[in-house]
């Protein structure tokens, strides 16, 4: 990991000194630098132990001295230094995908934009393009990189709203009087980014629970603070409602504040056609203004003829007609889930050795790990070549000998080249049980060269399933642009599987995209893309993005014991 501090702090460098205006040869031995370090194959911190950091191409005394100085303070003070200098905005600027230094400077000289959003106003009105230095294109994607930009801003993922919100949810659960908790809105729905938390509490003493929130040791600052509704921000700058509600209309009120907005619309003009109310407290008649039903949100469905529908799919995307018609999907849990086939190990970027892997799984009682450590060409990652990878096997099958009700499973997380071959030759391949492939490099390739690269590698009778498919990094990186119904529609002749990345920057494929490789008939699997051990913990919002795509037990390939997946693994090689 420190590598690419390393190498991040140094192309920094480089794009600073470039806003300057610096001698282009420094600039470029900055660059240079970040690379040969990035490539390093030995550890950075034993060649600083030993002396020899000077050894490494492209570094010399100066910048052996920089790399030292990061490896010991974590830090570099020529490199704040630079940035001190550098006028905010720039820095800003930056930030954005798509925009570089050059582009940055030519902004700045030309405009002198104080923020962002007077950026975005330049952009809008076309006053951009033009410029030297600026194509009509450039104009669209700052606008893009902003939007994304600011969407990053705005909401957070799932991964951290759904850790907030069980510090709260435990604080709340452990005070006297509280009879039920739940959690509601986007969270409740497993909606991939979140604006805001909100929950739910029943207590026949609402001022002491709202005592209790407020001064929970995580709040930074009380934006609200009622009788039954109070509102916090979190040290992490995050908003947290809170609200106190009957006991006697609990279901209406969560149905109500789950959402989403387009579903609790169409509920209403249900409702209205049966003549019919609903709002937080419950079902009313309209002629004779009884309530009909609140207590449980199964008894709100029911009074307005609909089966329950499961948060996940209340986006009022046909969950509404298919209620009506008792056509819900019987959506894939969590507890159907039996392994994970998406892990890394200490023999590429990952944490822990294999044994420790091994018991890890074990102890979250699933039946197999697939280990997919990347390969050669992504050196950063300390990737394997076919020799490593054979050692690895013959590990692996070592240490399965001596655990019992459990196995890892022998893979790889293989890239793509940019022809769409694979990294690891074939007859290497053959030895896995399972080959993961994905894109790391090359995300500007055109559609059609993209799509066609992960064609070809679907069409290598190896490849068991393809991995974070769109490359998207949420509120980083857009996804690449991929022809999916065209992947699919190979997928399914290739009998090839797609991931759902349960990463929580990742969420990839996202909900829209399982529920169409549904429709096309693929197997999807959930993998955590684990490094470190407590991402195993992102399976269940793997499991919520599945549910979202409207997946059942048996679309998905980790729902498998373990002898069924390794016979539906070798019908592809067949
Ligand atoms: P978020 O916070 O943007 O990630 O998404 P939500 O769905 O959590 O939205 P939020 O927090 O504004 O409101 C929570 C729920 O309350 C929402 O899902 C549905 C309900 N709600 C909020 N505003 C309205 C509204 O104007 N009409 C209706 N029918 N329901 C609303
Ligand atoms: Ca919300
Ligand atoms: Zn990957």
């Amino acid at each position: 990991m420190k590598k690419l501090q390393i190498r991040d702090i140094f192309n920094q460098i480089a794009d600073l000194l470039e806003i300057k205006g610096d001698n282009p040869f420094r600039i470029k031995a900055y660059r240079r630098a970040a690379q040969s370090v990035e490539n390093l194959s030995s550890d950075v911190e034993e060649l600083v132990r030993e002396g020899k950091l000077e050894e490494i191409p492209g570094i010399g005394k100066d910048l052996a001295k920089k790399i030292k100085e990061i490896i010991e303070t974590g830090n570099l003070k020529y490199f704040d230094d630079l940035m001190k200098k550098t006028p905010k905005a720039i820095l800003e600027m930056m930030e954005i995908p798509g925009i570089g230094p050059k582009t940055a400077k030519a902004l700045y000289d030309n405009f002198k934009p104080k923020n962002i959003s007077q950026l975005e106003a330049l952009a809008r009105s076309h006053k951009i393009s033009g410029i030297p230095g600026i194509k009509d294109k450039t104009e669209e994607n700052i606008l893009k990189g902003i939007e994304l930009v600011k969407k990053g801003k705005e909401r957070m993922n799932l991964g951290m709203a759904v850790s907030i919100n069980s510090e709260f949810v435990r604080l709340l659960k452990d005070l006297p009087h509280v009879k039920n908790i739940s959690t509601a809105g986007s969270l409740r729905r497993m909606k991939e980014t979140i604006r805001d938390i909100d929950i739910l509490v029943i207590s026949r003493k609402p001022e002491e629970v709202m005592d209790a929130f407020v001064r929970a040791p995580m709040v930074k600052e009380i934006l609200a603070h009622g009788s039954t509704k109070s509102s916090i921000r979190t040290l992490e700058g995050v908003q947290v409602d809170v609200r106190v509600v009957d006991e006697k209309s609990y279901g209406a009120a969560l149905v109500y504040f789950t959402g989403s907005k387009e579903h609790n619309i169409h509920i209403r003009r249900l409702a209205n056609q049966l003549g019919l109310k609903v709002n937080e407290y419950g079902v009313f008649e309209n002629k004779t203004g009884k309530n009909i039903a609140s207590r449980r949100e199964e008894d709100v469905y029911s009074a307005l003829g609909l089966d329950f529908i499961p948060p996940e799919l209340r986006e009022d995307t046909g969950e509404i007609e298919c209620a009506k018609e008792g056509r819900l999907p019987n959506l894939v849990a969590l507890k159907d889930i039996r392994g994970d086939l998406h892990v890394h190990s200490d023999w590429s970027d990952g944490m822990h050795p294999l044994k420790e892997m091994a018991t890890l799984g074990k102890e979250r009682g699933y039946e197999y790990l697939a280990i997919c450590d990347h390969t050669q060409s992504l050196r950063v990652a300390g990737g394997l070549n076919e020799k490593e990878l054979k050692e690895q096997i013959k590990e692996i099958r070592k240490i399965n000998k001596n655990i019992k009700g459990f196995e890892l499973l022998c893979g790889t997380e293989v890239d793509i080249l940019s022809d769409g071959s694979l990294d690891i030759k074939d007859e290497v391949l053959k030895e896995l049980d399972i080959v993961v492939a994905s894109i790391h490099s090359g995300f500007k390739q055109s559609k059609d060269k993209l799509t066609g690269r992960v064609i070809k590698a679907m069409e290598n009778k190896y490849t068991s399933i393809i991995a974070h498919p769109s490359g998207r990094l949420i509120g980083e990186r857009a996804p690449y642009e991929l022809d999916f119904d065209e992947l699919f529609k190979v997928a399914k002749e290739t009998n090839t599987v797609f991931e759902i990345n349960a990463f929580p920057s990742r969420l990839d494929l996202n909900d829209t995209n399982i529920r169409n490789a549904k429709k096309y008939g693929v197997t999807l699997s959930i993998g955590t893309d684990t490094h470190i051990k407590d991402q195993l913990d992102a399976m269940a919002l793997g499991v919520g993005m599945a549910r979202r795509g409207w997946l059942e037990k048996g679309d998905l390939l980790n729902t498998l014991s373990l002898s069924s997946l390794k016979k539906k693994l070798k019908r592809k090689r067949q």
